[in-house]
């Protein structure tokens, strides 16, 4: 008979047929709270002690193994006992213990199980050392014991980039001894410790093996390689440091430097940026609307247009294994968009994301195209990525109106134009939502749902679920010009454009906000884009602009010449023909000088700072007034759109929390400073006013009740 007792609340000891099985039951994910790490300490001690017990098997109830440490308890100050030293009383046991992993196997849960003298995995199973995503690197042993289990190499590669890595890999790099099918972690765990204790096969304590010498060469690859990867954030280099520690010192004085290094870290902006990312990410789905209906079930998608956006929806799609029927205007262009969704996917197979055979069936079975609206009679959800132009998408929803069947979702791509007026073209508002991609959308990761005044509550939910099942993330946005990207990007690049009409270059500007973390600058973005794109949206806006606002010419002499960015191999750079990046051009440089010129503007230097903080001002200030307004539910929304969607370097956590670590005062007295030499474009929010005014955060407001 197993004796099974509580060891702590979340960990579970038993005895079957000699084996101590050592269950560590924590939901969701088994994080290794302060009462794991406890148990595990205990359950330990008490398998020593056992003499009912030969071996021990550590295995996670639930869906996974151990997903790491607890994320919540960072930034608090430590409770005992502490990781590596539960994780050093495991590999010193004196009977072999054995980790059977299912699930996630990361972080302190991969540390944990290199502890132990053997690992088993379910072929479907994980593992990684995802720490340096969240700003920190493995603190219980991961950087010392993780290289003399699976060489320099791998170590480097796992930890600078945190992937996770199949049990099959896993097993080829030594860090599994082996993998099992089926969908039992505890049976593989029991066997493998019996044959442990039958001595058919050895286990060993990691802690123990001789790392050998480093390779000098691949410490300095890596370094190169990593310092230029991971763009001003400083864990993935810190990490090659306790890596290299592994081979410069002692095992325990490894572990040591690796400690000392953690520590660090954990104190760092960095990691509060990351964690307030990765809890914001998933804090973005908490919606009302989620919580007040269950989505609308959804097997089949239509798109309408299959121009840039058309297309790498239809993929986007398709990938997730939804059929769709593509609708164009005539077959001509039905014809091209089929030629680009074949060529996206076959980049997938390149790219080892597809099987020939899946791209066969796609194009075989679950894609087709159309010229006829009816196409779309039976379908469940229709996303319309035409022109962007009012009176094209008023006919377009009107003709979806009279074939879609009843209950359908009908969802625009729109970037900037009035969502309530698109549906006030149908019969049934309640079903029409805008669903706002990023270009390449099989790519992007940011899905904005656009809710407008009827939406229906099922209707938003879909838009999540949907969401979830392309592998992206979803902020819930309300209707206005722009939502709450463009929007922020309109008022961030009015910023840029003032600056450099006032004397700054926009190479310079790139330059800088590249240092900030930005993988491209604001006139980078805007040649990759398309110029043509933005000068649309300034005549559409010029006849309701405000008289007050300060406008500037340079955008429309540069288009005006016919040079659109790089589909023209010109724009605020010269491009080489199919080149991506291109170089400063002095006749640009000579069309900014003459527009100073023509308006008496004696051009001025800006320093690095000077352009971040303005740049960051008018995002912040504009952000603020997006969270007031509603079109946002929370700051931590802004957050993530800029996150995923922008390129807002992701270790400063995005622009809300940035703008709380400046202190919401000091953003205040820069608007009042900028707001003396254009009191219009620079006032600032009244909801910035009051929580600087207050001495509260924007995070204050990131809770809902
Ligand atoms: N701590 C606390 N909560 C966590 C958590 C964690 N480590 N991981 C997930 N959650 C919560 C999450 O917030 C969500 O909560 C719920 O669990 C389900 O997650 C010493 C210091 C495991 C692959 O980085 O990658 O170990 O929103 O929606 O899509 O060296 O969660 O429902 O309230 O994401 O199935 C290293 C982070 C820690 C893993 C599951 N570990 N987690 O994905 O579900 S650092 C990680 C994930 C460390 C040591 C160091 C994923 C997942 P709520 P979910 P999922
Ligand atoms: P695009 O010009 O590449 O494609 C539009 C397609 O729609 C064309 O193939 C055209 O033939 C087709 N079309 C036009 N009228 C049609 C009709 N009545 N019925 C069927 N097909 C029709 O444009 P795009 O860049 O793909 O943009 C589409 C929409 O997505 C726009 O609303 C745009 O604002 C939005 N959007 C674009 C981007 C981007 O970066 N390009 C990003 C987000 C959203």
């Amino acid at each position: 008979m197993p004796r099974s007792c509580l060891v702590t609340d979340p960990v579970r000891y038993s005895v079957q047929d000699g084996i101590a099985v050592i269950a560590v039951d924590n939901p969701p994910v088994n994080a290794l709270s302060q009462a794991v790490r406890a148990g595990l300490a205990e359950a330990v001690a008490r398998l020593s002690g056992d003499d009912q017990a030969r071996a021990g098997v550590i295995y996670g109830a639930g869906r996974t193994f151990i997903a790491g440490a607890d994320i919540r308890e960072f930034g608090k100050p430590m409770a005992e006992p502490f990781l590596p030293d539960v994780i050093a009383a495991i590999e010193a046991c004196e009977k072999p213990v054995v980790a059977a992993l299912h699930g996630t196997a990361l972080g302190g849960g991969l540390e944990v199980a290199l502890g132990c003298h053997a690992r088993v995995a379910l072929a479907s199973a994980k593992v990684g050392l995802p720490e340096v995503t969240l700003g920190i690197l493995p603190g219980a042993g991961g950087t010392q014991r993780l290289p003399r289990i699976a060489g320099a190499a791998a170590a480097l590669d796992l930890i600078t980039s945190g992937r996770h890595v199949a049990a099959v890999e896993a097993l080829k790099l030594g860090i599994v001894d082996a993998v099992v099918d089926g969908d039992d972690p505890l049976a593989a765990g029991l066997a493998h410790a019996r044959r442990l204790a039958e001595g058919e096969v050895t286990g060993r304590r990691s802690g123990e093996i001789d790392p050998g010498a480093k390779d000098e060469a691949l410490f300095a690859d890596w370094r190169a390689k990593t310092k230029k990867s991971a763009r001003g954030q400083i864990s993935p280099m810190v990490a090659i440091d306790a890596i290299e520690a592994a081979y410069d010192l002692p095992f325990n004085e490894g572990m040591a430097r690796e400690r000392e290094l953690f520590k660090e870290l954990m104190a760092s902006d960095q990691r509060a940026g990351l964690i307030h990312a990765f809890f914001a990410e998933r804090a973005v789905a908490k919606i009302p609307e989620a919580e007040a209906a269950s989505p609308r079930e959804v097997a089949s998608i239509g798109v309408i247009g299959g121009g840039t956006m058309g297309s790498g929806i239809a993929v986007a799609a398709l990938n997730a294994g939804l059929p769709v029927t593509l609708v164009e205007r005539d077959e001509a262009s039905a014809e091209r968009a089929r030629g680009i969704v074949s060529k996206l996917l076959d980049d997938g197979v390149r790219r080892g994301k597809l099987s020939e055979a899946r791209r066969d069936q796609i194009l075989s079975r679950d894609f087709s195209t159309a010229t006829d609206y009816s196409a779309l009679a039976e379908t469940d959800l229709v996303i319309e990525a035409v022109f962007e132009d009012m009176d094209v998408k008023k006919d377009v929803f009107r003709r979806l109106d009279g074939i879609a069947k009843v209950g359908a979702i009908l969802a625009t791509n729109t970037s900037y134009l009035d969502v309530n007026e698109i549906a006030a073209a149908t019969s049934r508002p309640q079903d029409v939502i805008g669903f706002h991609f990023f270009s390449p959308a099989h790519v992007m990761r940011l899905l904005e749902v656009v809710v407008a005044d009827k939406t229906a509550a099922d209707v938003v939910a879909t838009g999540f679920a949907l969401a979830k099942k392309l592998r992206k993330v979803a902020v819930r946005a309300g209707v206005c010009d722009g939502f709450i990207g463009n929007r922020l990007l309109n008022t961030y690049r009015k910023a840029a454009d003032y600056m450099v009409e006032d004397g700054a270059s926009p190479y310079q500007i790139d330059a800088a906000l590249v240092a900030f973390g930005f993988p491209m600058g604001p006139f980078a973005v805007s040649d990759l884009a398309g110029l043509d794109i933005a000068w649309a949206g300034r005549k559409r806006r010029a006849a309701t602009r405000d008289p007050r606002e300060r406008t500037v010419g340079i955008a429309d002499r540069i288009c005006e010449r016919g040079w659109f960015g790089q589909k023209t191999g010109r724009g605020y750079y010269l491009y080489e023909p199919g080149a991506r990046r291109g170089s400063p051009d002095p006749e640009v440089e000579a069309i900014i000088a003459a527009e100073r010129e023509a308006k008496g503007i004696v051009p001025r230097s800006f320093t690095d700072e000077e352009i971040v903080s303005r740049y960051m001002a008018a995002m912040i200030n504009e952000a603020a007034k997006i969270v007031e307004e509603g079109i946002a539910l929370r700051p931590l929304d802004v957050d993530v759109t800029m996150l995923a969607g922008y390129g807002f370097p992701r270790w400063r956590g995005g622009p809300m929390q940035y703008a709380d670590r400046l202190g919401l005062d000091t953003v205040f007295a820069e608007l009042r400073r900028l707001a003396e030499e254009d009191a219009f474009f620079w006032e600032p929010a009244p909801l910035l006013v009051r929580l600087a005014d207050e001495g509260q955060t924007f995070a204050s407001l990131n809770e809902r009740d």
